[in-house]
């Protein structure tokens, strides 16, 4: 019966769960892993995952999710790159009965085109980046420069708000520029540089935050190559926890971060199967965890852990 199934249905069993996932591209660190994580877990649960790289483009995405639609995959996975412009494509998958899971990313659209966002809270990120700040630099001025995350994208929108309403009250604290670095490491560092030659060198900076890790570490190096100290003359707050800001960390160069897990695959699987077999409804939402390390979380060990997570 096995030899006749597979003559029947291909190389795949009858059983076999097709998902397609539109991932945004590399960008970051923290990315590569969440693409690593999905397709370990894909793996893991017998699923054929079919995977589509839109190197930052949402034209790109929105082809993908076309193909998966015509192929007629069971779901749809997708890390959409900005918030708006997703209605038409969703509509499609939506009559052709596909369920879509949003990952990592909220949009702008209607509800019910969607199953569930498996995201964190990106505006809670912000507070939380933010109120380290409050707490940790004291009541004398502090100019901040901001890194922001790709334009027109939920976590650079969310985590600006939080950020901002963490400072809110305490007018010693004050953005002075703010810009967006595309989460890219090498676009940090440029961006970054034009803040230090901008603001006297970089003197009149007290902390440098950037919507991820990896905007932070090029930050890093541009405060390095500008002759400060990162960590201490301008302190370093930025989100994500990935290893390479551990390592930062333990060298006393960044000061505190907001972990994001890589496995929003995991809980997105977990809803989907259950939604096709018993056509089981989850929640709109599914949230993960949002949890601040400092220097004092034993960085170098952290490192270690976090490496084996499809980092
Ligand atoms: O923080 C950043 C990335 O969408 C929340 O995208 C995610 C962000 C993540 O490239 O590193």
């Amino acid at each position: 019966a096995t030899i006749l199934a597979a003559c029947m249905f291909g190389s795949a069993s009858a059983a076999e769960l097709v998902v397609g996932f539109s991932q945004i591209g590399s960008e970051s660190g923290w990315r590569a892993a969440e693409t690593t994580v999905t397709k370990q877990e894909a793996e893991k649960r017998g699923v054929d995952l079919k995977f589509s790289d839109a190197q930052q483009k949402q034209e790109n995405q929105i082809k993908a999710i076309r193909s998966f639609v015509a192929q007629g995959v069971n779901a749809i996975f997708l890390a959409p790159v900005v918030e708006t412009g997703w209605d038409d494509v969703l509509k499609e998958a939506k009559e052709a009965e596909i369920p879509v899971i949003l990952l990592d990313r909220t949009i702008k659209a209607p509800e019910d085109l969607y199953l569930t966002a498996v995201t964190s809270d990106q505006i809670h990120e912000g507070k939380v980046a933010g109120d380290w700040l409050v707490k940790n630099a004291g009541d004398k001025k502090c100019n901040i420069v901001e890194l922001q995350g790709t334009t027109g994208s939920s976590p650079a929108i969310a985590r600006k708000k939080g950020f901002e309403e963490a400072l809110a009250g305490h007018d010693n604290f004050k953005i002075v520029r703010s810009q967006t670095g595309d989460f890219t490491r090498a676009k940090g560092k440029e961006v970054m540089e034009s803040f230090l030659k901008a603001e006297n060198g970089g003197k009149d900076i007290c902390a440098l935050y950037a919507h991820n890790d990896d905007m932070a570490v090029g930050g890093i190096q541009a405060i390095k190559e500008a002759g400060l100290k990162p960590g201490k003359d301008i302190l370093v707050v930025s989100i994500d926890a990935v290893p390479d800001i551990f390592q930062a960390m333990a060298a006393g160069e960044a000061n505190a971060t907001v972990e994001l897990t890589p496995n929003m695959a995991g809980p997105a699987f977990d809803v989907l199967e259950a939604y096709l077999k018993d056509k089981k409804e989850p929640p709109k939402w599914i949230q993960t965890e949002s949890k601040l390390y400092t220097p004092a979380d034993d960085p170098m060990k952290v490192y270690e852990a976090k490496k084996g997570l499809g980092y």
